[in-house]
């Protein structure tokens, strides 16, 4: 692992006056990103310090030294940038400024200074598809004001007919009318959402000014938000409108993709003297588009967000969640695996704000809670490619209950519920009800669970979004007491990948492709061999050990049940066992 230092008062930038509190790698030629663990924060959910309800920047800073102690090196900060909060502040007024409801710039300069003090890096969201429809831009655009007239896509027309039949994310159409510009505006996500227009040259140049001032700042990379969607096709033509998001293929790593990417990095990040990282968020991608985004001849992005194992099962909408297929996700992280090895480097991750609780969607949130929970968490850590942890989820924390639309909080969600029932698929919530406890966002964005005091020790007010149940039995506090806790295995993962360069860089190759419910994977890293075997399902299971699997020398080297430590000739696999062997050189 490379060995961080704190530099303060060296000139880092190439631009203007240096950032104060800057983190840099020891020179080795190794991107610190690439061996790092990064955890996800979603503020309004974390800790809460005010008593509002709402968790904020100071309840981060308060608990920096839990994230020291579970031994992850950035953290990857949801927005907190000044928004009406239609979508949780993925609808940003202000790019400069920290929402009221989370503190200050002050506040913000803390917990960078707190979490670099602890060499942990900080990673901010970008969002900048779109922006609120109460952006200084937009508000002036919708007045016809230049130079912002053409920062968003307008069309004039008949009120009653959008211009093309593109879907929203979040149901219904794309467009809205604005009765004060008497145009439609295309809206991706939330009406309150109103897309930048990246052909606009001076948009471009505004976003790279605004990521420019947070480098300035002293930050260690961006996570972009939904960023392969800011290139549409000319004449935004309508899209075939049979299955999925209608108008995707016109949206989605639209045309001038690469361009609006080297131009970005290339005026934002390559200015910078320090390794920065990026992540973009790119539904849709494919494993030939990623190598485009992230590999040597690439864009330049650090890595991207794919989303093909997260759908296994579903069907035609999201909401349509199926059988989960072992066959086909071992298929999908092969192709990963193996696509980005040589050239690229992938995201790992299970669970984030928008998906289901991972022990809930993959796992077995009840009797195996504690195990498959562990299982994820193995899996995640073993693979080629940087694992992102989501709060909670080093808990095992699992999906919720929502007994009425009244306790949802997410404009999807509530859209999902509102309009199931306006076209007659349901009669009342309750038809929809397994569904959103299925797979509605809000499953995810319940109170992070810190103890068995009220509200889990969340907030000492009324919490914004219920706290789940289940919070006095999973919680930090008693995470943290239990040596063969979900959070204690976490902390364990995570040291044995910064001890093991093969889990980090080793070749991956995959084993028993046919097999339903046996996961095993060696990695290969010169003479360095790790051999991983997960029981992904509830039966035990015994495999035969083939050949191609190498298990001279191998030791065991982390286990979440019971196991002795040799290898025979046989797995004998308990449910939900996990185990990652080592060559004994290790
Ligand atoms: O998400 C975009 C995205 O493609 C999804 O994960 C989307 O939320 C999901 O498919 C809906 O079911 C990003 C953010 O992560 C999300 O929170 C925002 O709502 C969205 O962009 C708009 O900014």
């Amino acid at each position: 692992m490379a060995v961080l230092r704190c530099l303060t008062g060296t000139p880092m930038s190439q631009r203007h006056s240096p950032p104060s509190n800057v983190l840099a790698t020891e020179t080795d030629g190794t991107p610190w990103w690439k061996e790092a663990v990064v955890y996800q924060i979603y503020p309004k959910s974390f800790n809460d310090t005010d008593a509002d309800g709402i968790g904020d920047i100071p309840g981060i800073v308060e608990k920096v030294d839990y994230l020291d102690e579970l031994g992850v090196d950035a953290v990857w900060l949801s927005p907190v940038y000044q928004s009406p909060q239609a979508d949780n502040g993925y609808d940003i007024s202000d790019y400069r400024a920290i929402d009221d409801q989370y503190g200050d710039l002050e506040d913000w300069g803390q917990l960078l200074a707190e979490l670099h003090d602890r060499d942990i890096r900080l990673i901010m969201d970008l969002v900048v598809n779109h922006t609120s429809d109460e952006h200084e831009w937009f508000k002036r655009s919708r007045r016809g004001e230049e130079p912002y007239d053409d920062y968003y896509y307008w069309r004039e027309g008949d009120p009653e007919t959008p211009p093309n039949n593109w879907d929203s994310f979040f149901g219904g159409s794309a467009w809205s009318y604005d009765d004060e510009r008497e145009a439609w505006y295309l809206h991706l996500f939330d009406e309150k959402q109103p897309d930048l227009n990246w052909r606009n040259p001076a948009v471009r140049e505004d976003v790279y000014d605004m990521m420019n001032w947070w480098l300035d700042r002293g930050i260690d990379g961006f996570r972009m938000d939904v960023i392969n969607l800011i290139s549409k096709t000319e004449g935004l033509p309508d899209g075939d409108p049979h299955g999925g998001l209608v108008g995707a293929e016109h949206f989605m790593n639209g045309p001038r993709v690469h361009e609006y990417f080297s131009e970005m990095i290339g005026q934002t990040i390559d200015t910078v003297d320090r390794e920065i990282m990026t992540v973009g968020e790119t539904p849709g991608v494919s494993v030939e588009d990623a190598r485009e985004y992230v590999g040597e001849d690439g864009d330049g992005l650090s890595m991207v967000f794919q989303f093909e194992h997260m759908g296994v099962g579903d069907g035609d909408s999201k909401w349509d969640a199926g059988e989960f297929d072992l066959v086909e996700f071992k298929q999908i992280f092969e192709r990963w695996q193996t696509g980005l090895a040589a050239d690229g480097w992938n995201s790992v991750y299970l669970s984030n704000h928008d998906q289901p609780r991972s022990v809930s969607q993959f796992g077995n949130d009840g009797e195996y809670r504690q195990e498959s929970a562990k299982l994820l968490g193995t899996f995640t850590h073993t693979l080629h490619g940087t694992p992102f942890v989501y709060q909670g989820e080093e808990l095992g924390m699992t999906n919720a209950s929502f007994e009425s639309i009244d306790e949802l909080r997410d404009v999807e969600a509530i859209n999902f519920v509102e309009e199931a029932i306006q076209d007659g698929d349901a009669e009342d919530y309750d038809d929809v009800r397994d569904a959103i406890e299925a797979v509605a966002r809000d499953n995810a964005r319940t109170p992070m669970q810190w103890s068995a005091d009220a509200n889990a020790g969340f907030t000492d007010g009324e919490p914004w979004l219920k706290v789940t149940d289940n919070y006095a039995d999973i919680n930090v506090a008693s995470e943290r007491e239990s040596r063969d806790s979900i959070f204690q295995y976490y902390r364990r993962l995570i040291d044995l990948r910064h001890d093991n360069d093969v889990l980090i860089y080793g070749d991956f190759e995959l084993h028993y492709p046919d097999h339903e419910s046996v996961f095993a994977y060696t990695r290969t890293l010169g003479e360095d061999r790790a051999l991983i075997v997960l029981n992904w399902s509830d039966e035990p299971t015994t495999v035969d050990i083939p050949d191609d699997i190498p298990t001279d020398d191998l030791e065991l080297a982390i286990a979440n049940q019971d196991v002795s430590t040799g290898v025979n000739a046989q797995f004998e696999l308990q449910p939900w066992d996990a185990r990652v062997y080592l060559t004994e050189s290790q």
